[in-house]
């Protein structure tokens, strides 16, 4: 038996782990103490890489369909085929008839991602799709029109911290959206010592229930009350000097946020004037504020304005790139102070979209994932390259999607298990599980801190899984691309890590070394003040948020949520027993003659589903709330690929009108 240290990357909190394995068998990971950053802390899907590495359902060898059938193949016959077919669209239909999604199971796979951005940008297609535009694109679109630049990342100070606020977001289950907190219950128990906790949420979460104050608005009404608060401190309270200094557009801003006075933002949001006061009282008197948000946000229609009305909130308050407020992630494998960062343009940064729908456009080079099963029908994408996605269950309206990508003439999954979307695929390439590969953190502006992690192999690649880089490469030289030297073989994965790593903050041996390295940031930082400096001052008032806030209409009655389940991670790790509870309040469950623990149908204009009831009167009534990820009980057979958000194609997940009904074919259970 042997240990070998790592670190997790199921999530982004990237947890430092320890794994024991014997032979070729990963027996136990459990948390590293010495860990600086997660000190120990595992969850359960952390602790259940094992499972993950050892499935039954696990892809051992390429498979091709041959007559309808997946059928395992060799690398060389598989590659081959893919070659030819994709030079053969290319040829004759040009490069945006090649589809090409990140997937979250290649996100984690930093090697893997480089050599795929690689492959993307040699196509040179258009019809770039990610996770972006499934979750929350509303953050890079305020970084961009209010901070003019996308690369732009706030995260809060909660070492100085005065009053959080925590929006559409509940780290307890999910370790955070944009900003990694692993150990959530510690971390939320030391800050709210030192500081006040708030949650806006329909339902009283584990999070909420740690905080101070607990807003529960009708879904989809978040923009109210953040435009009610940046309405009055705009009157009292707001910081003159970075007001008068730092901004362009205040009176622009004053006059897009006069409508919210407290009598109609109560109307709107359905909260207690005397709450809402409460909250006010406690953000002029704290003076800094950190805001965060989440899906809950930027799942909904008002995803856009809320995220503004939080930015211009923090910026008011003087919050920005100071203690106690938010600072600026400057990136480990890159050093954002080192650029000049491009001043983004006023509009946006928008280019066309997909010829199938006119009323899209693409956004920071990417198209819509709602656009995808359109796209397919109009015979404009013939082939998609699926690296790491579970589309069957992450993709909005499945029952469209599914016809479509049957329609395909190459549909290529790199996968690590089998699922719905490996079944539908006519190729499937099995790469190196994050226990089979060296790695490092990728997305390391998720961080809590200015920090890097570096982890060898724990065991042998099982069967005839490749490093991705090495199967995107292959997949590139047959297309006459070079991408990366294959020659070396697979086991080059640390040389990879190397050029990833040559503008790092701290060269890749250290990393190797200790496996973790970490650098003080600069605070506040005088390359985020360089940037106004050039940008002019914060947009307060960017005309296409302006008008969208305008035109903003009030929620059904009765809509869906979106909601994270604590053991298992979008569609990974449901084996762990996560069921697709549908969580009702009491009296809506009473008013459509729902019992609890019963089987229930939720239906919307696109679809229903059948989950298991459950009534909770921690949620507020109007808010139906079910979990995604469940192939099953699948979550997007209630959405649309037309439901989007028109200026930056994020797919609604939140704020669907639904009705709720005792499932027809429940079982009378006798005895
Ligand atoms: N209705 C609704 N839809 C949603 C959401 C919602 O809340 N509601 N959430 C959205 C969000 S926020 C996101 S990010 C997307 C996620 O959508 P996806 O990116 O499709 O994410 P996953 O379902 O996690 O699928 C990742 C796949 O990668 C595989 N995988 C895991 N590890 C590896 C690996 O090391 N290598 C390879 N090659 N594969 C691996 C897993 O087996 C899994 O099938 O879904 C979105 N869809
Ligand atoms: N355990 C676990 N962890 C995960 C994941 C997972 O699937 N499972 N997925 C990972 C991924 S891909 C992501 S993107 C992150 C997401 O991380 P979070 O955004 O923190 O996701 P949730 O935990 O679902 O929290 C969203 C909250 O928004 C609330 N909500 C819904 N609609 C509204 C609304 O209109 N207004 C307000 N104010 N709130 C609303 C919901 O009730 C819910 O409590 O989590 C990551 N971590
Ligand atoms: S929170 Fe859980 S899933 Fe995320 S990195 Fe830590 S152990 Fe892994
Ligand atoms: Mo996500």
């Amino acid at each position: 038996m042997r240990t070998v240290r790592s670190f997790c990357r199921v999530c982004t909190s990237t947890c430092g782990i320890l794994v024991d394995v014997s032979g070729q068998e990963v027996i136990r990971v459990r948390g590293n103490r010495d860990h600086p950053l997660s000190q120990g802390y595992t969850c359960s899907k952390g602790r259940a890489l094992p499972q993950m590495h050892h499935h039954p359902e696990r892809i051992e060898r390429p498979l091709m369909k041959v007559d309808g059938t997946l059928r395992p193949t060799t690398w060389e016959a598989c590659l081959d085929d893919i070659g030819t077919r994709v030079r053969g669209i290319l040829d004759r239909y040009g490069p945006e008839a090649v589809g090409v999604f990140f997937g979250s199971g290649l996100g984690m796979d930093a090697a893997g991602y480089r050599v795929a951005q690689a492959l993307h940008a040699a196509l040179g297609t258009p019809a770039k799709f990610s996770p972006l535009t499934i979750d929350g694109t509303a953050k890079v679109l305020i970084s961009d029109l209010v901070g003019g630049s996308a690369a732009l990342n706030p995260r809060p100070d909660y070492d100085n911290a005065h009053l959080v606020l925590y929006i559409g977001t509940n780290p307890l289950v999910s370790h955070g959206h944009t900003v990694a907190m692993p150990n959530p219950v510690g971390t939320l128990r030391e800050l709210r010592e030192r500081a006040r906790v708030w949650v806006v949420d329909p339902r009283r979460t584990e999070t909420a229930r740690m905080a101070h104050g607990h807003l529960a608005p009708r879904p989809g009404t978040d923009h109210a009350i953040m435009a009610f608060l940046v309405r009055e401190l705009l009157r009292v309270g707001a910081d003159r000097d970075v007001l008068d200094h730092r901004t362009v557009d205040a009176d622009m801003l004053a006059t897009a946020v006069a409508p919210f006075t407290l009598e109609h933002t109560e109307a709107v949001a359905d909260v207690p004037a005397a709450e809402l006061s409460r909250l006010l009282a406690e953000v002029r008197a704290a003076g800094r504020i950190a805001v965060e948000t989440g899906t809950g946000v930027t799942m909904s229609a008002g995803a856009n304005v809320t995220q503004w009305l939080s930015w211009a909130l923090m910026i008011l308050t003087g919050s920005m790139n100071r203690p106690g407020g938010v600072w600026f992630h400057p990136g480990f494998t890159h050093q954002l102070e080192t650029f000049e960062l491009p001043v983004s343009p006023a509009g946006g940064s928008f280019g066309p979209g997909p010829r199938s729908r006119p009323e899209t456009q693409s956004f920071l080079g990417e198209w819509p994932c709602a656009v995808l099963a359109d796209e397919i029908e109009a015979g404009n994408i013939r082939a998609v390259l699926n690296l790491g996605g579970h589309l069957v269950t992450a993709f909005p309206d499945t029952t469209t999607l599914v016809p479509a990508l049957e329609k395909l003439d190459l549909f290529a999954t790199i996968e690590i298990i089998a699922n719905e979307t490996t079944a539908l695929s006519t190729h499937v390439l099995p790469t190196k599980d994050q226990l089979e590969r060296a790695d490092l953190t990728l997305w390391d502006h998720l961080s809590p801190r200015v920090a890097a992690q570096h982890t060898q192999a724990v065991v042998a690649p099982v069967g005839d899984r490749r490093s991705a880089w090495w199967v995107l490469a292959e997949l590139g030289r047959r297309l006459g691309y070079d991408l990366a030297d294959t020659s070396g073989g697979q086991a080059d994965d640390d040389a990879r890590l190397a050029m990833i790593s040559a503008r790092a903050r701290r060269p890749l041996d250290e990393l190797i070394a200790e496996g973790w390295a970490q650098t003080q940031e600069e605070f506040p930082a005088a390359w985020v003040e360089r940037h106004l400096d050039r940008l002019g001052g914060w947009r307060l008032a960017p005309r296409l948020l302006v008008d969208q806030l305008a035109a903003l209409t009030s929620p059904a009655p009765l809509v869906l949520v979106p909601r994270r389940q604590k053991r298992h991670l979008n569609s990974q790790f449901t084996y762990l027993g996560d069921t697709a509870e549908v969580l009702l309040h009491p009296d809506d469950a009473a008013t459509a003659g729902v019992a609890d623990a019963q089987q229930l149908t939720v239906r919307t204009a696109h679809g229903e589903l059948t989950g298991i009831a459950k009534l909770d009167p921690s949620i507020r009534r109007g808010a139906v709330s079910v979990p995604h990820g469940h192939q099953g009980a699948n979550v997007n057979r209630l959405t649309g690929k037309n439901d989007i958000d028109l200026i930056t194609g994020m797919a609604h997940y939140s704020g669907i009108p639904v009705s709720v009904h005792p499932a027809a074919d429940t079982p009378v259970i006798l005895g």
